[in-house]
């Protein structure tokens, strides 16, 4: 059975706490057996197997999950994110630009996989939280990507949802413009929490999709198999790990195979829920930065 982490607040508090999620239905509060980060369960696996056993004691603290506000389950990771890992992006991305068109069909054939920096943690979106489209880019979507958790030791910790905010027509003027179409304000959402447990192969069966909603008219719903990618986990990880050290572990986005069709773009208000069948679903609301 797959253990599930999150982080989470109670009414009238600001400070974070680790939880362990029941039956989609309640959160075990991690706080009484002395948990108080996620590093911590990450990064010592006795301290997992310890909260475990706690989490069995009758006197545990358990929150209904509706009376909690879900935080996003990055606490101190830097967010990095591999593109062109689904034919689909690759296909997307040399039809946006002529210009890029080569680098995009070179990497998805190539050993090294695209790897880029999204995200400080500090500046990661949760669950529920606003998601942004930049004021000066004019064509915006979301990416569906499988989140890979990742400790400080390079091991496969477990699997979460990300939402990597792309602006299409930066990224589409000129491939050095990468950076600007994919890191700004609200521009990296995760959550809603940690699946762990789950082998790559399990991994590789879940479905992941999105839907986009305005004014509660649903505008887009695409969905694809994560067994699509081309890259394996580990050739991932190894490749995000090599000659880089994450104190904290990192979060790696693993791409997106599903992408609107090409006459659409974001709005403020605009409601983006994406799924992931091995591990729930993370809603956002877009706003503009
Ligand atoms: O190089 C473009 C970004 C690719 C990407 O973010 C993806 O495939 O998900
Ligand atoms: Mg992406």
């Amino acid at each position: 059975m797959s253990t599930i982490l999150c982080r989470f607040q109670i009414p009238g508090e600001s400070q974070a706490r680790m939880g362990l999620v029941r039956e989609g239905k309640t959160v075990i509060d991690l706080t009484d057996s002395g948990v108080v980060c996620l590093s911590d369960l990450l990064e010592n696996n006795s301290a997992l197997t310890a909260a475990l056993e706690w989490s069995q004691l009758e006197t545990r603290k358990e929150w209904p999950l509706a009376e909690v506000t879900l935080l996003t389950p990055v606490e101190r990771q830097e967010v990095w994110a591999a593109g062109v890992t689904y034919l689909r992006s690759k296909k997307a991305r040399m039809e946006e630009s002529d210009f890029s068109a080569t680098a995009y069909d070179r990497v998805y054939e190539a050993p090294r996989p695209e790897l880029f920096f999204k995200s400080m943690p500090e500046k990661v979106v949760g669950p529920h939280g606003m998601v942004g489209i930049r004021r000066d880019a004019t064509w915006n979507i979301p990416e569906p990507e499988l989140a890979l958790v990742i400790n400080s030791r390079g091991e496969l910790k477990g699997f979460t949802i990300g939402n990597d905010m792309s602006s299409r027509d930066i990224e589409g003027e000129n491939v050095l413009y990468l950076p600007q179409a994919k890191i700004y304000d609200r521009g990296c959402a995760v959550g809603p929490w940690i699946v762990m447990g789950a082998t790559e192969e399990e991994a590789r069966s879940w479905d992941i999709g999105v839907t986009i909603t305005r004014e509660k008219i649903e505008l887009f719903s695409g969905s694809t198999k994560i067994a699509q990618m081309k890259r394996t986990f580990d050739e991932l990880i190894g490749y995000v790990m090599r000659s880089q050290t994450f104190p904290h572990g990192v979060v790696l986005f693993t791409g997106t195979g599903v992408v609107p069709q090409d006459s659409f773009t974001l709005q403020a208000g605009d409601r983006v829920r994406i799924f992931i069948s091995g591990i729930g679903e993370l809603e956002n609301q877009v706003t503009v930065v």
